[in-house]
């Protein structure tokens, strides 16, 4: 006993003496440790001796604190700031000015002469600030910066975060605690925090937020709450960040005394546009609505026989004076027994295509049902020509494990913006739609659901914050790979020692495709009711047909999988006649989207060579045993991080297998009575019932 008080006071007094501290996550990837590499340290530090910046701008004084705070952690060196480099070279020079190549936040950072300064300049200082975050990112990845060329653009205009954060303080399918607002406190008090938020959100380029939820409640939109709203602007201003909300569409019955919401009744339009100016006049740089309506229980302009273009185009003449956007989302499904859900949004939107104002944005999730872990991307990319769309992504894991499962989200976000619609022939990705250079739009949009709570490390899961990190970088560039961004994260967040990197790197690249094989290999999916955690497909009961588990995967004596065929709902008719023809028949059909489209004979041989039914077994297990692979991964790259971080991960890998194996056991189970087939060599029959499975399933949903 007494040998082990020692021992634990022997490590504490080491680790003390070695100042290695355990890194509880907060700082992110923007760490700026004393760099090990003291060449590199030496060659920074002479690139950097001062930063010099002229003019008032917020955000240009930001960028340069920013790059004067980053410079000194990593080089050791205390950096000034000065107002005018006089005849001083071996500096940094922050500057805004007209320039050709440059978009409104694009920068450039260049050197002239082999003496002279660097120089990171900005059509507008938000380019400015981009482009020190850059520069600090190159240095965080030991590149050299001595000889720096570099123009870049964001391809995208707003890059924004969703957050479906409640008044009370809770999150919408958020798994990493509490709402980081502080509605009670505000607008007295301002947590530290919101700036962290804010830099974090600036380094990556993420120019907009929407601070509620979608699910709205019309306080947001009471003078009370929008004293709130605006201090959390004020916060977040002087990272370039521009605050938006989510509006409750019936709001000027609840808050504002009429006696309805009509989007046509001009006293609705006029208190539309009263409280507009009303919160310009708080938050003179506001950047718009987002708005639920018409959906899953949300009010809308259909209540009153309007369309949603009515209801989208009275906000925007509310707008009409200001610079802020209406962001209108597609996801709309009704109850009905006998459509497709995936048919919906195209149904309702089609109509109106071309019918909306030039402030508003049609926001559609990149596949056409729910954030499934893998999805075939929305038919209304290649559909909607003459209305700019703006896809939707969701970095919070409510149907990918919420933060107990590894599930690196780049390669999600990359299969949708690389799909090609073909609306306009071969090449017309879904990236280019949503940029706008397909259909010539300067409207262009990306929303990323946020995952970030009030956890210490915000994200729950440690190794989540890639996921935030990546929905920011593609933002900026969706050309970007997925694997140059895990490495990018992983150097600037977790070790820079190579083989770890390359470990981790390779952990992350193929994490999302073993959790598709043990949760929903070959195109099945699961958006059925309840908490989108536990395996359920025997859910056969609901206050609507499209909210059961049996809807989705239509297990059948025959076979699995939805019919979406000419033969069936025909949801192909949707696509362009290339990826229709592709698609529709099995043969061609990749075997991701494989159940999406087809129902599919359990004897049926697949181009694996095996049956739907082997084959599917096949995946279940082998997605399971990757776990284990993970964990295997996970523990070669101990002696590189940090040791505390490293026992979470590795706790929640451990979890993650325990979990991996109840999906595959619940979905055997249930589905081999359908097939009537053995379960194939090597792998071997659960070890429990079904009845033992859905009973674990009972435990987890108990209130
Ligand atoms: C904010 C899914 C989620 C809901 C979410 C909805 C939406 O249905 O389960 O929690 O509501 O999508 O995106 O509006």
């Amino acid at each position: 006993m007494k040998y082990i008080q020692w021992g634990k006071w022997l490590f504490l007094i080491l680790l003390t003496a070695t100042n290695v501290r355990a890194d509880d996550g907060y700082r992110l990837w923007l760490k700026y440790d004393l760099l090990k590499d003291v060449a590199k340290r030496q060659a920074y530090a002479r690139s950097a001796q001062f930063i010099v910046v002229s003019g008032n701008s917020p955000v240009l004084k930001t960028a340069a604190t920013e790059l004067q705070a980053g410079l000194q952690g990593l080089t050791g060196k205390s950096v000034p700031i000065i107002a005018n480099a006089g005849n001083r070279t071996g500096g940094i020079v922050l500057t805004v000015g007209a320039d050709a190549n440059l978009v409104d936040d694009g920068y450039r950072i260049s050197k002239k002469g082999a003496a002279g300064n660097l120089i990171i300049s900005g059509k507008t200082a938000n380019g400015v600030l981009y482009g020190a975050f850059a520069l600090l990112r190159k240095m965080q990845m030991l590149e050299p910066i001595e000889t720096l060329s570099l123009t870049s653009n964001p391809r995208i205009r707003y890059r924004l975060l969703n957050h479906w954060d409640n008044a009370n303080g809770t999150i919408e399918r958020g798994y990493a605690g509490e709402s980081l607002w502080k509605w009670y406190a505000l607008p007295e008090t301002i947590d530290p925090r919101y700036q962290d938020y804010a830099r974090a959100n600036a380094s990556l380029g993420i120019n907009g937020t929407v601070v509620n939820n979608v699910n709205a409640t019309a306080r947001f939109l009471t003078n009370e709450y929008l004293e709130k709203v605006a201090a959390l602007a004020k916060a977040f201003r002087p990272y370039g960040i521009r605050v938006y909300l989510s509006i409750y569409f019936p709001a000027p019955k609840t808050i504002g005394g009429l006696s309805t919401a009509d989007p046509l009744d001009p006293q609705v339009r006029k208190w539309w546009a009263d409280k507009t100016k009303e919160i310009y006049k708080l938050i003179p740089d506001f950047g718009g609505f987002l708005v639920k309506a018409n959906s899953e229980g949300e009010p809308g302009p259909q209540d009153y026989g309007r369309s949603h273009a009515d209801g989208a185009n009275m906000l925007a003449e509310a707008l009409a004076p200001y610079d802020g956007i209406v962001m209108w989302r597609a996801f709309v499904y009704k109850a009905d027994p006998n459509g497709d859900r995936f048919k919906a949004a195209h149904e309702e939107f089609m109509p109106y295509d071309g019918k909306f104002d030039k402030k508003v944005i049609v926001q559609v999730k990149n596949g056409p049902i729910d954030f499934q872990p893998r999805e075939p991307f929305s038919p209304l990319f290649g559909a909607m020509t003459k209305t700019p769309l703006s896809v939707e992504f969701q970095i919070t894991q409510e149907y990918l494990g919420f933060a107990t499962h590894l599930v690196y989200e780049a390669p999600i976000f990359k299969e949708c913006l690389e799909a090609d619609t073909y609306v306009k022939g071969k090449g017309s990705t879904v990236a280019k739609v949503i940029d706008g250079s397909l259909h010539q739009y300067s409207m262009s949009a990306i929303a990323g659901v946020a995952n970030t709570g009030s956890d210490r490390n915000w994200t729950g899961h440690p190794l989540a914050q890639a996921n935030w990190y990546a929905f920011g970088r593609l933002a900026w560039d969706h050309t970007l790979t997925s694997e140059a961004i895990a490495g990018e994260w992983v150097k600037q967040t977790l070790t820079k020692e190579p083989q770890a990197v390359e470990r981790i790197t390779d952990m992350l690249m193929r994490s999302r495709e073993i959790y598709v094989n043990y949760n929903t290999p070959l195109g099945l999916s699961r958006p059925w009711t309840g908490v989108h955690f536990a395996p359920e497909p025997w859910q056969n009961k609901s206050s609507r047909p499209d909210w059961t588990a049996i809807y989705y995967h239509r297990a059948d004596s025959v076979g699995l999988g939805f019919d979406r065929t000419a033969k069936g709902s025909n949801a192909l008719a949707q696509y362009a006649p290339e990826v229709r023809k592709m698609w529709g028949n099995p043969a061609t059909c990749p075997l991701p989207y494989l159940l999406w489209f087809h129902h599919v004979p359990w004897t049926q041989k697949l181009s694996t060579g095996r049956t739907l039914w082997d084959e599917l077994c096949t995946r279940f297990y082998t997605g399971a045993d990757s776990v284990k692979w993970m964990q295997q991964q996970w523990a070669q790259v101990k002696p590189a991080v940090d040791p505390v971080l490293f026992a979470d991960v590795a706790g929640r890998l451990e979890t993650q297998h325990k979990e991996a194996i109840w999906w595959r056991d619940a979905w055997v189970l249930y589905l081999q009575p359908f097939a009537r087939q053995p379960i194939p060599a090597p792998f071997k029959k659960p070890e429990r019932s079904l009845e033992d499975v859905k009973r674990l399933v009972d435990i987890y949903q108990l209130r």
